[in-house]
């Protein structure tokens, strides 16, 4: 990887014209594109950025017409280089991305992992860009916490290979500081009744999916979830004593019906430069509030954030809240309807129809694979309508021995990673849409 990157920055140190830089929707992309616009401007390229949902013929040959010699697309591109090498064959490419390439014979400055017999989980979009970041100009290094975040977007495990590398960085920096936890989401957000009423992963007996449940939970072990003031408490409000009990009573209730009762622990991930009630403080939040800009097709304010633009933060601290209502009305929708989804020995289809929006089918399926209510190995199977009528299909799964894509790619047409995938199908073909991915599931697993 490291000549890789060498070769590839050598390069691009001899560009003296303008840069089209395009990048993808989610926080991978978001950071990749914060980071290589920073980067630019420090070393004085003249550059434009465009974050694209996906690569497509119609965005390419739309590209070829802009007036740019010099292409960089990040965490895409590769899976597009014969229709790149179509439409912009007169101009010099760049590109820094980790999903599967496409086999063409190319001339283009490319660096992937795959390229070197790695998968597209050792290393993250936004991991290659902090690479060429730091090897163009060592004073890079303090932008190595974006690409954590970036990482975290796209569940990279950082605990080893180049990522512990980044990590470090970011830590020796003095960007990121981490700390053993409770592992949920929205500790440093989120009301502690309602902190554990969604957590979903960990699943807590009992407690995840009611209120009343979380309540008296908190009630017997005499932890207040209001202050004397009458507000509700964060998890941030208690004392070190109240922790423990807490982090014991969540280990307790999960003791007996859940495989690893203490995996409630782990690594927290902070920003240093973040006030301790800040949305932005903990990093998984933060990648869940980019993801949200790009879903919800406002990525500008991601960016803004990344960006350090108090206008643009102020406008996504208000997307994040409406975000978050939806995902709490989507797991509300899901305990609610549990029963009545379609269920294989080792798969489940959740319907939902209209019930939840189209661009948050994707994020249950996620909570729902990683929370405990299945088999960690389960695969789970989205379906939500859309505005224009069609048929909005996710699929998630914990399970390496399967490849999504591959499976999606014989009832749909669709794409993805191997553990994350999705497609769009007409309303026409929802039944048979069903049958076929029921067959295919039931034939691989
Ligand atoms: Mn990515």
């Amino acid at each position: 990887m490291k000549n890789l990157i060498k070769d590839f920055t050598n390069e691009f140190r001899e560009i003296k014209e303008p840069i089209k830089v395009i990048s993808h929707l989610d926080a991978d992309g978001l950071t990749s594109a914060a980071i290589i616009s920073k980067t630019l401007k420090r070393n004085d390229n003249e550059f434009s950025l465009s974050i694209v949902r996906q690569l497509d013929e119609d965005k390419i040959r739309e590209l070829s017409l802009e007036d740019y010699n010099y292409f960089l697309f990040v965490d895409l591109g590769s899976g597009f280089l014969s229709l790149i090498s179509k439409h912009l064959n007169d101009r010099k490419i760049f590109i820094l991305d980790h999903h599967v390439p496409e086999n063409f014979e190319n001339n283009f400055y490319h660096v992937n992992p795959h390229l070197i017999g790695m998968d597209s989980w050792s290393i993250s979009g936004a991991g290659l860009a902090y690479l060429f970041s730091k090897e163009l100009n060592k004073d890079n290094i303090d932008m190595a916490y974006i690409s954590v975040i970036g990482g975290m977007g796209d569940y990279i495990n950082f605990s080893h290979g180049f990522n512990e590398g980044i990590l470090k960085d970011a830590v020796d920096s003095g960007k990121i500081e981490i700390k053993k936890g409770l592992r949920m989401f929205g500790t440093q957000t989120r009301h502690l009744h309602k902190l554990l009423q969604y957590s979903t992963d960990p699943y807590i007996p009992g407690v995840t999916g009611s209120e009343e449940g979380s309540i008296n939970f908190l009630n017997e072990l005499g932890i207040e979830y209001k202050n004397s003031n009458g507000n509700f408490r964060k998890l941030n409000d208690l004392n070190d004593e109240e922790l423990k009990e807490l982090i014991t009573g969540v280990i307790l209730k999960r003791f007996g019906s859940e495989e690893n009762p203490d995996d409630v622990l782990g690594n927290i991930y902070l920003l240093k430069n973040e006030d301790e009630d800040s949305f932005i403080k903990d990093v998984r939040e933060y990648a869940t509030l980019l993801n949200a800009c790009g879903r919800l097709r406002k990525p500008s304010f991601g960016i803004g954030v990344l960006m350090e633009n108090p206008i643009l933060r102020e406008k996504a601290s208000e997307l994040l809240k409406n975000y978050k209502m939806e995902i709490i009305k989507a797991l509300n929708w899901f305990h609610e309807n549990k029963n009545n989804f379609i269920k294989g020995e080792k798969f489940v289809i959740i319907n939902a129809e209209d019930n939840i929006k189209d661009s948050m089918i994707g994020t249950l399926c996620g909570i729902v694979s990683n929370s405990n209510v299945y088999d960690r190995n389960h695969v789970i199977v989205g379906m939500a309508h859309t505005l224009e009528g069609d048929i909005k299909i996710s699929m998630r799964t914990n399970n390496p021995k399967i490849d999504l894509r591959e499976i999606i790619k014989r009832v749909a047409d669709g794409g993805g990673h191997s553990n994350s995938c999705g497609a769009f199908i007409k309303k026409e073909k929802e039944m048979e849409f069903i049958e076929e991915i029921s067959n295919a599931l039931t034939k691989v697993l």
